[in-house]
């Protein structure tokens, strides 16, 4: 079979204009710009908006000629790319010719997938594949379900002398870092705020544990607020918030308290608050929902004990969540566990451009800003953290802890931990408790494992004295 210009991908691709930049590139550069005129401004420059479009043109001028200069390498090599793949097919012609004169084969597909960029992108060794996907050159062109047997799922013809992984010793590793100045390729990490909200360490230390008083009413008030707040450096979230921060005020009660929690709705929609653990149906805040100006009590008795999140669920629940209706529930066990310093620690996600996706992580809801100002710890004295994850849009989150390793209760409903680790991957909504003690002072970071969480801002630090 011969191959025609016409199996190959014509300009433009997946409406992609050639020399053009992606907009997920286009975001990402006026990130940079945004950044670098931060920098500007910290540095005492005047930065005005001319300014910042000027260096914006600048930059996009630059980037396009060189996206234009790949593009052009690229087409040089597409002839080649095209007689070597001319040439494959050729063998595996005579190839299935051959097999075809065989009684026993039924080898059913003897046409070739369509080469896609990616594919010749790779077949040449030109780039790899992430830095190609990242600059929006490629698309990867989905094969029909019968154009590669599951022996050749790139469609590169399998065993017939094609390689379908990138040689990593002929990617040029120049130019993919030119691609990002060499730096991450993730959006740059504006630097953590210096104006937390004035309670912020009432979110991080619980108040202490009480044990079980038989008949005890325990009664809280939330109020829902609307609230831009600052969660990083020159970086504002027009929150929906409990009390107005995000997450909102950490209840604490002991397993068998009877326990009333009345949300006061000062918000311009309806809310709720459902709470994870054992309660009534007609308390669980999914169809018991405040209304803007109203209040409403929900009532249960606190059961079992551990550690739980709260949440907002009101339809469309994915809007009331991220914009920051959650916070952490502890029940404690009627005997409260060991004497430790306590923290609480909730993983949540910022999604600032209103993409489905975060644009910055956090424990508490202040990204970066523990490693800026590191939690003090005690050497020798146990620790315990409860854990807590409500990142929306992201599958999981995680928490890694150095030097050291933690027990592990899984959503602490048991008093026995279950493993000794040092790192620990939840999926949304699921929750532990952390116990661990530091033999010797330092400075020991905690974050996520995944990368992009952690230079989004998902860092801390404890000073241990
Ligand atoms: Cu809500």
């Amino acid at each position: 079979m011969r191959l025609n210009r016409t199996q190959i991908p014509q300009e433009p691709l997946d409406g992609i204009v050639r020399g053009a930049l992606s907009d997920v590139a286009r975001e990402r550069l006026k990130a940079d710009v945004v950044h670098w005129g931060l920098e500007q401004a910290r540095h005492g420059q005047s930065v005005t908006e001319d300014l910042l479009q000027h260096e914006y043109q600048k930059r996009l001028h630059t980037a396009e000629r060189q996206l234009r200069a790949i593009e052009d390498e690229y087409d040089r090599g597409l002839e080649t790319a095209q007689a070597r793949l001319h040439a494959s097919m050729e063998v595996q012609k005579k190839a299935l010719v051959e097999r075809m004169h065989e009684p026993t084969s039924h080898r059913a597909n003897s046409s070739a997938a369509p080469m896609t960029r990616r594919n010749l992108l790779m077949a040449l060794g030109l780039v790899g594949v992430p830095a190609a996907t990242a600059f929006g050159v490629t698309r990867v062109a989905v094969p029909p379900a019968d154009a590669a047997p599951a022996s050749d799922p790139n469609g590169l013809g399998g065993d017939a002398g094609w390689h379908t992984d990138p040689d990593a010793s002929k990617i040029d590793n120049v130019k993919l870092s030119a691609m990002t100045n060499g730096d991450t390729v993730y959006m740059p990490f504006p630097g953590a705020t210096q104006n937390p909200w004035p309670n912020h360490l009432s979110r991080l230390f619980p108040p202490p544990a009480r044990p079980a008083l038989r008949g005890r009413v325990r009664e809280f008030t939330l109020t829902a607020q609307e609230k831009v707040l600052e969660i990083a450096k020159g970086v504002k979230f027009a929150g929906w918030t409990y009390d107005g921060t995000i997450p909102g005020p950490i209840i604490r009660v002991t397993q068998g308290d009877h326990v009333k929690v009345t949300l006061k709705n000062q918000t311009q929609h309806p809310h709720s608050i459902h709470f994870h653990s054992i309660h009534p149906s007609n308390q669980d805040g999914v169809f018991q929902t405040v209304l803007p100006g109203e209040s409403g009590t929900y009532e249960f008795d606190a059961q079992p004990f551990g550690v739980f999140p709260y949440h907002c669920h009101t339809e469309p629940i994915d809007q009331h969540v991220f914009r920051g209706l959650y916070g952490v529930m502890i029940i404690d066990p009627p005997q409260p566990r060991p004497p430790a310093r306590e923290m609480v620690m909730l993983m949540n996600g910022f999604d600032t451009n209103f993409d489905q996706g975060n644009e910055l992580y956090s424990i508490n809801g202040l990204p970066g800003y523990y490693y800026d100002n590191p939690i003090q710890l005690k050497a020798g004295q146990l620790n315990r953290i409860y854990l807590v994850n409500m990142t929306e849009f992201d599958a999981v989150n995680s928490f890694h802890m150095h030097a050291n390793m933690f027990q592990w209760f899984p959503a602490g409903t048991s008093l026995t931990p279950t493993y000794l680790n040092d790192v620990v991957h939840l999926g949304v909504g699921d929750r532990g408790i952390l116990e661990f003690t530091y033999d010797a002072p330092g400075r020991y970071m905690i974050h996520a494992h995944q990368n992009e969480l952690t230079i989004l801002g998902w860092k801390a630090l404890f000073r241990v004295l």
